[in-house]
């Protein structure tokens, strides 16, 4: 189930709780930016939208992209949002040129230099609209239905509407302000712009990356509104040799409220599911693989709209290969792709997942792992190579369905991308340097073969608030086991969990709910060790993983088990580990751990957080 505070399209739901409990509301004049007409909308459509985006069906463009230079990668980025005709917000990071959601191109070594102007001037739209009666949790300092003007943005952890930061998701660079915090980072329409400055470590592992806003209690509204954008961190090649010249394309997967949300499926669906809501107004999973979907989809920003989903276009030479380099960008949409030729599932040979190359570690032999479809949970990166359809062959890029459990929404199968193969299609923008270097050996044994030094076990659950009504709403767990459950509080002095820099520890993830959920950390990454309590032999790294849902019949919750990896010196600091589906982080699932210094002895014993009663 999803909760996600303020209903879609006017339906006024329960605030977040993690935010506090107690209600305000907002009268309309009292938001920044707010233009004072009794019939705001009309006010607002005039407007252009800041962020255009493609027509359904249209030719799929390619992100713009911006690679370093000299070592350095220097940028801006305006933080932007709209209200369409449709009642749907778009969220948008714009450069000067008026392109949005550029891929950042870096090598190892090189340093970002990244200036992000918050531009928001209004409340996410639905929260804004008359009829919604819009309601905001406030509690304290942290959660706000105003920013405060002149608080420091290193330090405020102000949260609002129309706050917002950046995580850098993948990247082992510290926590710290102006690199990647995002527990106290908070930028307001008021600050100057804000400087992200870091170096992208010399050892990070070449492949796809990307950044959005954590903002919480609004990080899945920025995100779903397109708030996202890639990184490629260069070097693939070096790796796995066998993607040396290949062109490559970025396909960034966006989910978003549905477009038509009132038409019933498509004819040719063959079968109709009947139509279950869930409390929080998302389509809940029926089980069947079709039906109404929670969220519509994007790829490059083309919609791919409920219920006939017509396909974006997709050019290319036939039978050429290529590397796509796939971005789950979505706030709360599993993927579950297949590249189909008239039908038939075709190979696909995956490179790398989560930035991280599939051979660059652990094993070693360099053959090429081909399957015929790929799971990517929200926030996770596949890559691998494509080869083009023969010419006048029927092709298509979809997304299976994903059984998200009972308790889960309605993920069912789809088009994405029609593939057009024809000797004159154009070349995608990019392609993989042919001469290529090994990457040099990793200085540290391969994480598989590491002892942990402990194990830790930490378990999703939810809770409805009022459990004889099946309105009230939901509250969103991650606790470690031991520990009382308490929803993410952002006043929180003390971690969740204390690591030392240097161990590598085992933590299993077990899941007590009915529905699916996509475990993450920031800043480092861990291998998959079993499932359910099943050795599997999977030896390479991500850093967001799928935790199997319980359905209520089953001796003993699911669980993954988690071989972390905490040796990297730039993991000293407090993170975050949550669910990335964003409306349960926003919701209050999500933990804090710190890594302390290797040389402060004996810290590694879990810490019960301070009671959060505010
Ligand atoms: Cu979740």
């Amino acid at each position: 189930m999803s909760t996600s505070g303020l209903g879609r399209r006017g339906v006024s739901r329960r605030p977040w709780r993690s935010c506090g409990v107690v209600l305000v509301s907002v009268a309309l004049s009292a938001l920044p930016g707010w233009m004072g007409s009794a019939d705001g909308a009309t006010v607002r459509d005039e407007l252009p939208d800041p962020c255009p985006r493609p027509l359904a069906g249209s030719d799929l463009p390619e992100p713009p992209e911006l690679r370093s230079q000299d070592g350095v990668l220097k940028l801006e980025l305006n933080f932007r949002s709209f209200t369409a005709a449709d009642g749907s917000a778009h969220y948008c990071y714009v450069m000067a040129n008026g392109t949005q959601s550029p891929t950042l191109r870096l090598h190892p070594g090189d340093q970002l230099i990244l200036k992000l102007k918050n531009e928001l001037n209004e409340a996410p739209p639905e929260a804004l609209k008359p009829d919604t009666g819009a309601r905001f949790s406030a509690a304290g300092a942290m959660c706000r239905s105003r920013p405060v003007a002149h608080a420091d943005p290193c330090s405020s952890g102000l949260m609002s509407a129309t706050s917002t930061n950046l995580h850098f998701h993948g990247l082992t660079v510290p926590a710290q302000c102006h690199q990647d915090d995002v527990l106290k980072t908070s930028i307001q329409p008021t600050d100057a712009a804000f400087e992200y400055r870091f170096r992208i470590p010399l050892n990070e592992p070449p492949g796809l990356y990307w950044y959005h806003p954590h903002m919480h209690g609004f990080s899945s509204k920025q995100v779903m509104g397109g708030a996202s954008g890639a990184m490629i961190i260069e070097g693939l090649e070096r790796a796995s040799p066998i993607v040396a010249g290949l062109p490559e394309r970025v396909l960034v997967i966006r989910d978003q409220d549905l477009l038509n949300p009132d038409a019933p499926p498509s004819k040719s669906e063959p079968v109709v599911p009947k139509m279950l809501i869930d409390r929080d107004g998302d389509t809940a999973n029926n089980g069947t693989g079709f039906g109404r979907p929670a969220k519509d989809l994007s790829i490059n920003f083309v919609p791919v709209p409920y219920p006939d989903y017509p396909p974006a276009i997709l050019r290319m030479k036939p039978g050429e290969r290529q590397l796509w380099r796939v971005l789950n960008a979505s706030a709360i949409t599993y993927l579950n792709l297949a590249v189909l030729f008239q039908r038939a599932p075709q190979r696909l040979g995956i490179i790398a997942i989560d930035g991280v190359p599939m051979h660059g570690a652990g094993d070693t032999d360099g053959a090429i792992t081909w399957v015929n479809h790929l799971g990517v949970p929200p926030g996770g990166r596949v890559e691998f190579i494509v080869t083009g359809p023969p010419a006048g062959v029927p092709a298509l890029l979809v997304t299976r369905t994903v059984d998200t459990g009972q308790g889960g929404e309605n993920d069912p199968n789809r088009a994405l991308a029609s593939i057009v193969a024809s000797a004159d299609a154009p070349e995608p923008r990019s392609a993989l340097p042919v001469a290529h270097e090994p990457l040099p050996a990793t200085a540290l044994p391969w994480l598989g073969s590491v002892a942990p030094v402990r194990v830790r076990k930490l378990y999703f659950s939810e809770k409805l608030e009022d459990p004889k009504d099946p309105n009230s709403a939901t509250t969103f767990y991650i606790t470690v086991d031991g520990q009382t459950p308490a929803p993410f509080d952002p006043h929180a002095e003390l971690p969740n969990i204390v690591v030392r820099q240097g161990d590598v520890e085992d933590w299993i993830i077990e899941n007590r709910s009915t529905e699916l959920h996509a475990f993450h950390i920031h800043q480092i990454h861990f291998m998959l060790m079993d499932w359910s309590g099943v050795p599997v032999n999977e030896p390479f790294l991500r850093d967001t993983v799928n935790v199997p849902f319980y359905n209520g019949r089953m001796l003993q919750y699911p669980s993954v088990r988690l071989r972390m990896d905490f040796r990297d010196p730039d993991t000293v600091g407090t993170f975050v580990y949550h669910c990335h589906l964003l409306e349960h982080e926003d919701g209050g699932m999500m933990g804090t751990v710190r890594v302390e210094p290797a040389a402060v002895a004996s810290s590694a014993g879990d810490v019960q957080r301070r009671a959060s009663a505010p």
